[in-house]
């Protein structure tokens, strides 16, 4: 008897020493996860908090997770792979239920998934997709991906350009098919899901368009003040003043680089044109200054997607491997009156 109340005593301990290492991210304590007979534990890697955007997916992640009374250990990687690797190890030996996890990056992850595979815990990707190693396939990886397409932002963008310049232009000038349209382009943290997707598709559609030229193009790491920085340097270049648009992978970068336009002595939204993407609450108010022309959404309100993808990857229910986003796009025709509805 006293032999079996040691070993008793010893498991309970193990138990509560194992516990103390989850963090109560998110899900109050005791209960069961919405849709199941059991509390699960989510891991969480996040990139940072790099944008606007990035700051409303993380709220919504956590919200959802205390709405579904899941476990959240959250990791915030301050936009770097390493840590994020860190993160996902760590989420292996804590034996967490599942895992949430936004690439900073497309690439180096193939021996990390593999691990994470080996662990039998499944990953759901969000936001960001990522490439592995020639024919090995995502979805053997990877469990579920959440997120917009990017490809269809960018040509969205396109297309918004292409008819805002042939139908009202700058202050300089009207797009007739034949004069030259110089376009300035802020990408976002190279080699990461968003900057591909949203380079691929805006190459693919403004190659239907010959007049229009690339004049300038660098990472401005989706951030304010990098978009700043790089829009300065443009700014006192011998090219400056041939810039007719700008396109920004997201709307962090476009506030930044319309702070250094002004600071040059130009009116953004009408010297310089410029469109980006996310919808973010600062690119409303820059719309609303007739200093940003338009952006083009990407939701990140995605908490409830991964959470209820999570509960259904865990009761083995059917789910679709990616469910894209569905998404609008603003600019001073409609931005007024969808302002006050706006969530992030
Ligand atoms: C897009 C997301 C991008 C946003 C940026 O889905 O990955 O990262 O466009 C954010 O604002 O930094």
């Amino acid at each position: 008897m006293k032999k079996l109340l040691a070993v008793l005593m010893v498991l309970i301990a193990a138990g509560f020493a194992f516990g103390a290492g989850r963090q109560q991210g998110g899900g109050s304590a005791g209960g069961v996860t919405k849709g199941m007979d059991r509390k699960i534990v989510m891991g969480y890697s996040q990139i940072g908090a790099e944008s606007e955007w990035r700051t409303a997916c993380t709220n919504s992640v956590k919200a959802a997770a205390e709405e579904y009374n899941i476990e959240l250990i959250f990791s915030d990687a301050q936009q770097k792979q390493e840590n994020q690797m860190q993160a996902l190890r760590s989420f292996i030996r804590q034996k967490v239920d599942v895992i949430g996890w936004t690439p900073v990056v497309e690439t180096g992850w193939d021996a990390i998934l593999q691990e994470i595979k080996d662990a039998g815990i499944p990953v759901i990707c969000v936001d960001r997709q990522v490439t592995l190693a020639a024919g090995k396939r995502q979805e053997d990886y990877i469990s579920a991906f959440i997120g917009s397409n990017m490809i269809t932002e960018a040509q969205k963008a396109v297309q918004w350009i292409v008819n805002y310049m042939k139908t009202t232009g700058n202050s300089r000038k009207k797009d007739d098919g034949k004069v030259d349209i110089n376009v300035a382009i802020l990408e976002g943290t190279t080699g990461s899901g968003a900057q591909v997707g949203r380079t691929e598709g805006w190459n693919q559609e403004i190659s239907k368009y010959p007049n229009y030229k690339t004049i300038f193009r660098q990472t401005g790491n989706f951030t304010r003040a990098e978009g700043q920085q790089v829009m300065e340097a443009w700014m006192k270049s011998p090219q400056a003043n041939d810039i007719d648009v700008l396109f920004a992978q997201n709307d962090d970068m476009a506030i930044g680089a319309i702070d250094a336009i002004k600071a040059a002595g130009k009116k953004p939204g009408t010297d310089i044109i410029i469109v980006s993407i996310d919808s973010v609450k600062g690119a409303f108010d820059a719309m609303l200054r007739k200093e940003l022309n338009a952006t083009i959404e990407c939701n990140p309100l995605l908490g409830p997607q991964v959470m209820d993808t999570a509960v259904k990857i865990l009761n083995n229910q059917p789910i679709t491997w990616w469910v894209e986003s569905v998404e609008s796009q603003f600019d001073w025709t409609n931005a007024e009156a969808a302002y006050p509805s706006r969530q992030y």
